[in-house]
This record gives structure tokens, C-alpha cells and sequence, in this order.
């Protein structure tokens, strides 16, 4: 166990060293404080969800791995959810997917969800005191099975995925309404080809008609806020995507909806963090789906590595904490699901502890005039500050697991109660 005087100690003296360069400790945490991160439900259960008990998943995405213990059910997973964020420090929301609804046993269709389907939810939600993001499920379903949803060329299969889309809008009020707190709905659809298409712009162009129609409901904007997420390919579909990077950058800022970035949804050599700054010149807000992509958009466990770092620093350094909103998005089954829900939050908070950290001033001055090599010594420099204690210090505050401490807390809970599933 970590002593607590012992991290006090560390945490006066980093605190002296970081106000030295001109950075206060105090407000950075205060800062990290307001930053929720919103939770992926989808972590727990390999993006199994609630429908029916052998769904399988589609759509190119995949969890890889067969670790002990996934949730099975609407109990267990959201204990599994309450464990992981009692040992991640401050207050974190729930990203729920249109999939893990509480169906009570009742066959409902995704064009037939409401509201009550997910009072539950919500109630659960506010018990916890946190804040809910929704999403609308167009993949694992009979009717996504050949890989088109609001771009296919049959209007019923169509029409279909846009009177759920409609649906999740509203329920995504309505957890808002009564949560107190916008909820983020976000559209990801998994619509592309295996191989080269002839057709192209038809996709495209039923795409855009199919948003319009979902758009055209006007909804209230203090309890709602509408992302897209775009993405270069998947499994399956790796020929062409509909909902491409250019295709929804455009559709966002011509309807000012959020542009959500997901860091596995773009060639490796571009940086997610690159993109913050120029997106929000011309959307209002932007949604992040962090997670680690190695080699292709694996959904890796986030660790604090350069490209989420950079993440980290652009929010900050674009003073955007409240302009853009960070979801996770990894899903790993090869090991214990809930340390991995925790190492990934941990990791993300983190970077943004890192980079809130930042000397900002100095660094500025440095690069206004011209002093680049000062700079970069600055910055290698910071990382040899006592960043690690500030970081204990949060975590004690915080009142969750300090240090190495929450590795014992995840053995004990796969011993209690994962093990026995
Ligand atoms: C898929 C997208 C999408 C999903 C979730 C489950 O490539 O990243 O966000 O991961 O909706
Ligand atoms: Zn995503």
C-alpha cells in the first residue's frame, strides 16, 4: 500500500518544481476534475449487448480474445462498469450502445426502441450521479448483414435503419432531459464494400439523404448533441466506406453537427491530434473515440503513447476542454476486461494530466520568437518532471486506488466474482 504521507510528500515537492517553469499543480487538477471522459458500455461484453444471447457481432469490427468472465448480462455488467469506475479517479459518464437495452426478455426491434427501454439506465445512471451518451446500432442485425444500412439501395432495409436512428435521437433527449446533462448521440454506420464498387456517389448521396431525414426532426439542442464518426475501412470492407473522413467532415459542417474522430479511423501516419485544431474552426464541438489502433484499427487498450498524447495536448493546448468531448473506444477480450476498462481510462486521463501540465507561457514565448530549440529542450524536459506523483496525489484525492494499487483490487474482483461466471 502506498502511504499516504509518503505521496503528500512527493506531491509538495513536484508541486514546487512544476511552479518553478510557471505551471500551477492545483489548477491543472482542478481541471482534470471537469473532464469527464465518457465510459464505453461496449468494453465489458466484447460489443455483445442485450438483444439475444448468441447475437453475433458484424459489421468489421471485432473483440479478439476469449478472457474469463465477460459480463452476461445486464447485472453483471453494470457492476462490472461500477468496479472499473470506482478505480479510475474522478467521475466518468456512460456511452451506451442501442444494443444494451433493458428488453426485459422482449424481442423489440431496433425500429421499435423507446425511451422505457432504457429507463433503467437512466435511473441507474442517476443514482451513480453521472451522465449517459447514446448510440444508434446499425450493425449485428439481419438487416446489416450485407454491409449497408442508411446507404443501402433498397429503401425498406433503409428506411429502416433511419426510423432507428430517429428513435435513438429521442431517447438520447430524453436521457439527457432527465439526466441534466446533454447526451452525445452518435451515428457510426458500418456501410462500405469488400471490393471496388462501381457506384460510389449513388452510396454517398443515399447516405446524405438518409441524415437529412434523421436531421429534419429538430430536437432540442440543451439536451442533445448530434456527432458522425467517419472511418477509412473495416473488415470486409475494405474497398471504400461510405461515411468516409470527407464525407462527414463535409456533412458536419455544412449541418453543424459534431465531427466525431476515432484514432483508428484514419491512415496511420495522420494524427488525431492534428485534426482537433482544424475541425474546430468549423464545428461547433468535436466527439474523440480514443483507443489504440496497432498496425490497423485494432481497438488496443489506450495507453499514454505519442498519438494520444498529442490528443491530449491539442485540447489543452487549444484551450477546447469543453469543445471537445472524449469517448473511448477499445474493446480487448484477451485479458481481465474490467483492468483493461481501467489501465485505458487511467492511461487517457493520464495524457490529459500531462498535458495540463504543460508550461504553457514559456513554450510559447519560446516558439514566438523564434527559440525552437529552447523549446524542444522544454518539452523533453517535462517529461522528466514529477509528473508520477502529482498523479498519486490526484488519484488520493480522488479517493480511488493510488499508484500500483488498483492491480490487487482487480485480482480480488476477478477472484470474487468474475471467476464464478
Ligand atoms: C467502429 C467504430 C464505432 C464502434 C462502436 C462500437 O469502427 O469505431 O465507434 O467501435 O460504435
Ligand atoms: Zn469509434
Amino acid at each position: 500500500m502506498a502511504k499516504s504521507e509518503d505521496i503528500q510528500k512527493a506531491f509538495e515537492l513536484a508541486k514546487a518544481q512544476y511552479a518553478e517553469l510557471g505551471v500551477d499543480v492545483e489548477e491543472a487538477m482542478t481541471k482534470l476534475e471537469n473532464f469527464q471522459i465518457s465510459l464505453h458500455c461496449w468494453q465489458a461484453d466484447d460489443v455483445g449487448g442485450f438483444e439475444s444471447p448468441d447475437a453475433g457481432l458484424s459489421g468489421g469490427i471485432q473483440a479478439t480474445g476469449n478472457y474469463p468472465g465477460k459480463a452476461r448480462n445486464m447485472e453483471e455488467h453494470r457492476k462490472d462498469v461500477e468496479k472499473a469506475m470506482d478505480l479510475i479517479p474522478g467521475k466518468q459518464r456512460l456511452n451506451l450502445h442501442a444494443i444494451y437495452g433493458d428488453f426485459k426478455g422482449e424481442v423489440v426491434d431496433r425500429d421499435q426502441i423507446e425511451t422505457r427501454h432504457f429507463q433503467s439506465w437512466i435511473d441507474w445512471a442517476r443514482d451513480l450521479g453521472i451522465g449517459i451518451d447514446f448510440n444508434c446500432t446499425a450493425f449485428s442485425h439481419p438487416k446489416a448483414d450485407d454491409n449497408f444500412t442508411l446507404s443501402h439501395k433498397n429503401k425498406d432495409i433503409r428506411d429502416f435503419w433511419i426510423e432507428h436512428t430517429k428513435r435513438c435521437r429521442r431517447i438520447s433527449v430524453d436521457m439527457g432531459k432527465q439526466l441534466g446533462t446533454p447526451c452525445i448521440h452518435n451515428i457510426w454506420i458500418p456501410d462500405g464494400s469488400k471490393d471496388i464498387p462501381v457506384d460510389r456517389y449513388t452510396h454517398r448521396a443515399l447516405l446524405k439523404d438518409s441524415l437529412d431525414q434523421i436531421f429534419a426532426e429538430k430536437l432540442p439542442a440543451e439536451h442533445l448533441k448530434d456527432a458522425i464518426e467517419s472511418k477509412l475501412f473495416g473488415i470486409g470492407v475494405e474497398s471504400m466506406t461510405v461515411g468516409s473522413a470527407d464525407f462527414y467532415l463535409g456533412y458536419a459542417i455544412q449541418n453543424q453537427t459534431l465531427i466525431c474522430l476515432d484514432s483508428g479511423h484514419f491512415h496511420p501516419t495522420e494524427q488525431v491530434g492534428d485534426k482537433i485544431s482544424a475541425c474546430l474552426l468549423f464545428v461547433p464541438e468535436i466527439l474523440l473515440h480514443v483507443t489504440r489502433p496497432v498496425r490497423w484499427d485494432s481497438d488496443h487498450v489506450v495507453t499514454v503513447n505519442d498519438d494520444t498524447l498529442l490528443i491530449a495536448q491539442e485540447i489543452v493546448r487549444c484551450d477546447a476542454l469543453e469543445r471537445v468531448h472524449m469517448g473511448l473506444d477499445f474493446f480487448d477480450a484477451s485479458i481481465n476486461r474490467i483492468g483493461a476498462y481501467v489501465v485505458g481510462t487511467r492511461a487517457a486521463l493520464q495524457t490529459m494530466l500531462f498535458a495540463l501540465l504543460e508550461p504553457r507561457k514559456q513554450l510559447l514565448e519560446y516558439e514566438n520568437n523564434g527559440q525552437l530549440f529552447e523549446r524542444l529542450a522544454l518539452l523533453e524536459l517535462m517529461k522528466t518532471k514529477p509528473f508520477g506523483a502529482v498523479w498519486d496525489s490526484y488519484c488520493m484525492q480522488q479517493d480511488v486506488p493510488v499508484s500500483q494499487d488498483f492491480i490487487a483490487e482487480i485480482q480480488q474482483y476477478e477472484k470474487d466474482v468474475l471467476s464464478k461466471r
